[in-house]
């Protein structure tokens, strides 16, 4: 596809399938990563508490997501790596547009087992400030935020593929399960079914290595698990720099010191301003 091609797609079904641009190298190496901390998707808390390797917290929105390894930017060299990786961040920075800068909101690695889904969220309707989608005719973009799910292994048919409604970022109609009394919700919740059951919505099957590259305002979820085993993906999701931060985790010194300018200012595209620094 050329960039005309790209753009127009893009803006039509908001997302794009970004094949292969993950190397077979850099997939072996987090691949080896989830295998080596693999106890902490089995116990990933001690009691109440969520465990930490380093300053990547295991985490879950819900008892039926999964394992999140938030921070996972933490996790060593290779995630550094995805933080500017070639195969999106000049898409990413494109269609939020130069001039907001990007920053990565949230980023985690998730390992979901079977029975495992996510509800339907988002669309067009939800007023959620960093669900915008603007590209008025203008040839100035500026989406509020993207999000690229990276595929770990092969997500076919029952291993609870990501799913979502082409072209739902534009539409101000709700869709009927995120009408609730009369009301659009940004999210369905526990109550709900896994969003795969939903109307209107597409599978995404992808390959190992493939990424899933779409904005935060079309209605999506994943479909429930039903194959054995585990889904494995990774969620780095691109802002504007002002969007800097779901959690606020703080910035080890270790990694700080490894960061390339580049990722730096991706990662903290405003620092912080005391007296002190003046001293
Ligand atoms: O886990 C998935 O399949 C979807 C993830 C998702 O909803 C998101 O990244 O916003
Ligand atoms: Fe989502």
């Amino acid at each position: 596809m050329d960039d005309r091609q790209t753009d127009y797609l893009f803006d039509l079904q908001g997302y794009l399938v970004l094949e292969r641009a993950i190397c077979d190298e850099d997939l072996a190496e987090l691949n080896t990563w989830v295998d080596a901390h693999w106890d902490y998707v089995k116990n990933p808390k001690v009691g109440e508490e969520n465990r930490w390797i380093g300053h990547v917290e295991t985490h879950s929105y819900g008892p039926e997501d999964g394992v999140n390894f938030q921070n996972i930017v933490e996790g060593g060299a290779i995630f550094e790596r995805l933080i500017d990786h070639p195969g999106w961040i000049d898409l990413a920075r494109k269609y939020i547009n130069p001039v907001n800068k990007v920053s990565i909101h949230e980023n985690f690695l998730n390992v979901r087992d079977k029975g495992g889904h996510l509800f339907i969220h988002c669309g067009g309707h939800a007023p959620l400030s960093y669900l915008t989608f603007r590209q008025h005719n203008t040839g100035e973009w500026m989406v509020g935020q993207i999000n690229v799910l990276m595929a770990l292994e092969d997500i076919g048919p029952g291993d609870g593929p990501t799913v979502l409604i082409p072209g739902s970022h534009k539409t101000t109609e709700v869709h009927p399960r995120l009408m609730v009394d009369g009301k659009g919700i940004v999210s369905a919740g526990s109550g709900s079914e896994p969003a795969g059951t939903a109307f209107g919505v597409k599978e995404m099957y992808l390959k190992a290595g493939d990424v899933l590259f779409f904005t935060d305002a079309i209605t999506h979820g994943s479909a429930e698990r039903t194959n054995e085993g585990f889904r494995r993906s990774i969620v780095y999701r691109y802002s504007a720099r002002h969007l800097r931060s779901r959690f606020n985790y703080v910035m080890s010194d270790e990694l700080r010191a490894r960061l390339t300018p580049e990722r730096l200012e991706i990662l903290e595209p405003i620092p912080a301003r005391s007296p002190e620094q003046a001293l």
